[in-house]
């Protein structure tokens, strides 16, 4: 396909190609991890699993097509992609992150990378200069999350990509939150953009999965060379549901976005919580940003109750029928977690409760049932405390 295609074509055809065996409509399945050759090196365009798979290949090219890059990788999980990327870096590098991040990607800059030499500063980056002020001769990359997982504040993406781009520092963003429907980082001056594919992209809670797009040949060749040395790629069966995933991501996305608001907003009229982050309320520290940089506000939601300590917070979680007490987000059906105990436990308590995940903070991912089921199912949960 030649013609630019809008997204919400482009989640159905981007980047992919007519199936030259038998016309099959959607991309096979190549379950093989060997290819044959007709003499050493002569072969067609696929040589051995880890390299390179058809499958994967399809998969790679509809994530480039989504985030308006040149280039789509894909890893086995969103870890596995954030790994990569670190990896470019050698020691005595420094990085500056986000403070409020998943917890899994905390652990992995202090426990893993910390321990080979690079330097790591989180930052609050709502305010753009404190990330100016910690840059030196050894800053390689900025690390973005937004929203933030789980305290839903929004990072101004151009702004931080101007500050790296000035100073020739990578600039990398975790879009997991978003989806390459609600913001694209690259389009906003971001060098690399990241996702757990797990969640929004494949959508379904079937898949780990973790995908990269940039518009640079010279950083693509560089993970590349990371994929194929390192090996955290997936499998074709994984690759497959992605893809099959991304073909509603514009739907499912929209869906989550309206039940997200309203749900947003019953729990903010309601009289026994205490506080609601998401970015679409117009007295969110962030919401100018958001409103421009972000489609809509999306479906993830945290919330406190009054009170606000462990006990009303697990009685809530506890007593939900259609919610799901269980990690992860993103997927059709909705997700209730407490990040404290769960997603954000290997982060000290003292550094997780500056930001904000205090032991009473739930968090929301709403999924795209009938909003009414959604909404009386919070209120009989709520209204045991
Ligand atoms: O689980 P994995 O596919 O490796 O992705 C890690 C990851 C990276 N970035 C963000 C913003 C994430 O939210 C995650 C995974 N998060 C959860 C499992 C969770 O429940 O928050």
């Amino acid at each position: 396909m030649t013609k630019k295609l809008r997204f919400n074509s482009s989640t159905i055809h981007g980047g992919q190609e007519e199936e030259k065996g038998y016309g099959a409509v959607m991309p096979p399945i190549y379950q093989t991890s060997t290819y044959a050759q007709k003499s050493p090196g002569k072969h067609r365009g696929y040589e051995y699993g880890r390299t390179h798979n058809p499958t994967r290949s399809a998969l790679e090219r509809s994530i480039s097509a989504l985030e308006n890059g040149k280039y789509g990788l894909a890893f086995a999980s969103g870890l596995a992609a954030m790994d990569a990327i670190i990896k470019m870096f050698d020691p005595n590098d420094e990085i500056i992150s986000v403070n409020d991040l998943y917890g899994g990607s905390f652990r992995l800059f202090t426990q893993i990378f910390k321990k080979y030499g690079i330097k790591i500063h989180f930052v609050n980056m709502q305010d753009s200069e404190s990330v100016e002020a910690l840059i030196t001769k050894k800053t390689k990359l900025i690390w973005v999350e937004t929203p933030t997982n789980p305290m839903m504040n929004v990072v101004d993406i151009k702004a931080i990509s101007a500050i790296g781009n000035a100073h020739k520092i990578v600039v990398a963003v975790d879009n997991t939150f978003a989806s390459p429907y609600l913001q694209q980082p690259l389009e906003l001056g971001a060098s690399i953009v990241m996702h757990s594919a797990t969640k929004y992209l494949a959508g379904h809670s079937d898949t780990v999965l973790g995908l990269v797009a940039v518009n640079d040949a010279a950083l693509f060749e560089k993970l590349a060379f990371i994929q194929n040395s390192s090996g955290a790629v997936p499998g074709p069966m994984d690759c497959f549901l992605t893809l099959r995933g991304i073909k509603t991501l514009h739907i499912r996305m929209q869906r989550h976005s309206e039940n997200g608001s309203v749900i947003a907003k019953f729990l903010k009229d309601n009289s026994k919580i205490e506080k609601v982050y998401w970015p679409g309320f117009s007295d969110h520290p962030n919401h100018d940003i958001a409103k421009i940089q972000m489609k809509s506000f999306g479906g993830m939601i945290s919330f406190v109750p009054k009170g606000g300590d462990k006990a009303e917070a697990f009685k809530i979680i506890e007593n939900l029928k259609i919610f799901t007490l269980a990690e992860s987000l993103g997927g059709v059906e909705s997700l209730a977690g407490h990040p404290a105990s769960m997603t954000h436990a290997s982060i000290p308590k003292e550094i997780r409760e500056k930001s904000g995940v205090v032991e009473g903070l739930i968090r929301l991912s709403v999924g795209i049932e009938d909003e009414q089921d959604l909404i009386e199912d919070l209120d009989q949960a709520i209204n045991l405390i």
